[in-house]
């Protein structure tokens, strides 16, 4: 079956029935800012928020996040919700407010500096703080406090997404043991020796396992998880069914590979408005017609192969001099998590090493990599995407990736090649692509010559496989396939 906006909505209809639908995550689907003086609004850069929003538009519901933007409180009404798309709104925000310690402690801390590196294997060490954990207890509170306000004595489905929210699904039920909630964890699960130096293991386990259904990217999180189940918890764990029941309660566990609007993005990035974005950048990036454009796009995070992809960058064109000038690598990078002392230190060595690589390498007229720091529109990115030879995808370890699908679902003319690291989950997806280990410079640094020397009918034969996969495996049937899931519980 090919799943469209519409079959998720009879999906949705079937297994949500009745049932309030409530979305928790730690992000907003949109920030409100005050630019000039003048209230905007904001998509925040993200996964997770990019594969959810056109869900909501279908499902309706409310959807309860945290709201970080300097206008956020004043464009809502007295019960802290206003309605989005803030230009078409379609569904309810409801936001949840936070004061500086619980910020730090919560999301700086516990989230992004114990779990987050905790699940990647990217080699930076954890830290687990008493208090970020206590602070992490607090908000998870506040979310269920949240909630469960909302739902009152109605009928509902409280759908969790992510690392933030470990705790919530079991308050949840604490209070109101009749909702039905399952939790989609949008990074890795690590495997059970890297899980077991948490200190707040077992209550994180716990947690979980409260859920009804618990989702990750691809099967090998699955069985991680399970693995530490087995490690830390007197539990029953069924490989076969693949459920845990654990203090009596059945909890199912089941991969669901994310994607991106498939349809959607192909027909924008062909639209007239983002042909002339393209344009536009091409002047603005003085792109010569024969110039072989690589592009990246990234958060600037050090899980995501930044330095690996310049240094391979940089051996390529050592290696490979005879394309000095020939090709050009425009790398988009959005500021993350600046204030924990990782994401600071890997921003400042990233400047460091392309102004290092370019000085290397450049001559009069060309230099070869050119960094954007300014926002960038959706429209834009798919512009980007648009004018790209090729796209470089290089994670060290990603849960799935979304950047390498939305550059696949752009090329609606099929010219353009995809470099994937093997370490992402997309890759399990993704054949037709060359695939790279950002580990290994040399070979990084030949792949990348292979893929721009590819034979066009090569290229577009590839492109057109990885397109029919994107296609098939969409957003929609994504989320069908999770909430139909819902119906086995
Ligand atoms: C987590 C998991 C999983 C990126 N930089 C800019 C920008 N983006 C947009 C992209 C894309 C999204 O953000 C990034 O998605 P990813 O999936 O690549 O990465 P994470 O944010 O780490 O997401 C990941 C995802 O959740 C979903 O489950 O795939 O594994 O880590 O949509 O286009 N957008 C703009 N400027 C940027 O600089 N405007």
């Amino acid at each position: 079956m090919y799943w469209t906006k519409e079959q998720l909505s009879k999906t949705i209809k079937k297994t949500i029935g009745n049932r309030l639908l409530i979305i928790a995550s730690n992000r907003e689907p949109y920030i409100h800012i005050y630019k000039e003086g003048k209230v905007e609004f904001m998509r925040p850069v993200g996964g997770a928020v990019t594969a959810l929003d056109p869900i909501m538009r279908v499902c309706k519901g409310t959807w309860v996040a945290y709201g970080g933007g300097s206008a956020d409180r004043d464009v809502v009404n007295k019960n802290n919700e206003v309605m989005v798309p803030p230009d078409n709104p379609q569904y309810t925000l409801k936001r949840i407010w936070l004061n500086k310690d619980e910020e730090n402690g919560y999301y700086y801390g516990y989230s992004n500096k114990a779990i987050w590196p905790l699940c990647h294997m990217a080699y930076t060490r954890p830290v687990f703080d008493e208090v970020e954990w206590a602070y992490y207890k607090i908000v998870n509170q506040k979310f269920a406090d949240t909630i469960l306000d909302i739902v009152g004595n109605k009928k509902a489905f409280v759908w969790i997404q992510d690392y933030h929210l470990f705790l919530l699904g079991k308050m949840l039920k604490e209070k109101n043991k009749k909702l039905l909630t399952a939790h989609f964890m949008h990074i890795p699960w690590p495997n059970p020796e890297a899980f077991r130096i948490c200190p707040q293991k077992v209550e994180i386990l716990q947690g979980l396992l409260t859920n009804d259904l618990l989702g990750f990217h691809i099967r090998y999180h699955c069985s991680n998880f399970m693995e530490s189940v087995k490690l830390e918890l007197e539990a029953r764990v069924d490989t076969e069914k693949t459920s845990v029941t654990y203090g009596g309660h059945e909890t199912l566990i089941r991969a669901f590979p994310i994607s991106v609007d498939f349809e959607e993005i192909s027909r924008e990035a062909d639209s007239e408005d983002v042909k002339k974005a393209a344009n536009k950048l091409k002047e603005e990036f003085s792109i010569d017609q024969n110039e072989f454009v690589i592009v990246g796009l990234d958060r600037i995070d050090y899980t995501k192969g930044l330095i690996e992809k310049i240094q391979a960058i940089d051996r390529f064109f050592e290696k490979y001099p005879e394309y000095k000038g020939k090709v050009l690598f425009i790398q988009k990078g959005g500021l993350s998590r600046m204030h924990i002392g990782a994401y600071k230190d890997l921003n400042e060595t990233l400047n460091n090493l392309v102004e290092e690589v370019n000085w290397k390498h450049s001559n009069e007229k060309w230099f070869p990599i050119l960094f954007l720091r300014r926002h960038m529109t959706r429209k834009e990115i798919l512009a980007l995407y648009r004018l790209a030879d090729a796209c470089i995808v290089s994670p060290v370890h990603d849960g799935m990736n979304l950047v390498c699908k939305e550059f696949i679902a752009a090329k609606n003319d099929l010219n353009g090649v995809l470099l994937l690291s093997a370490y992402t989950g997309a890759s399990r997806e993704l054949a037709d692509t060359v695939f790279v280990n950002p580990y290994d410079r040399e070979n990084f640094a030949i792949a990348i010559k292979q893929a721009i020397e590819l034979s066009k009918e090569e290229k577009m034969k590839r492109m057109e496989n990885l397109r029919n996969v994107v296609k098939e495996n969409n957003i929609y049937k994504w989320a069908g396939k999770f909430l139909e899931e819902l119906k086995k519980v």
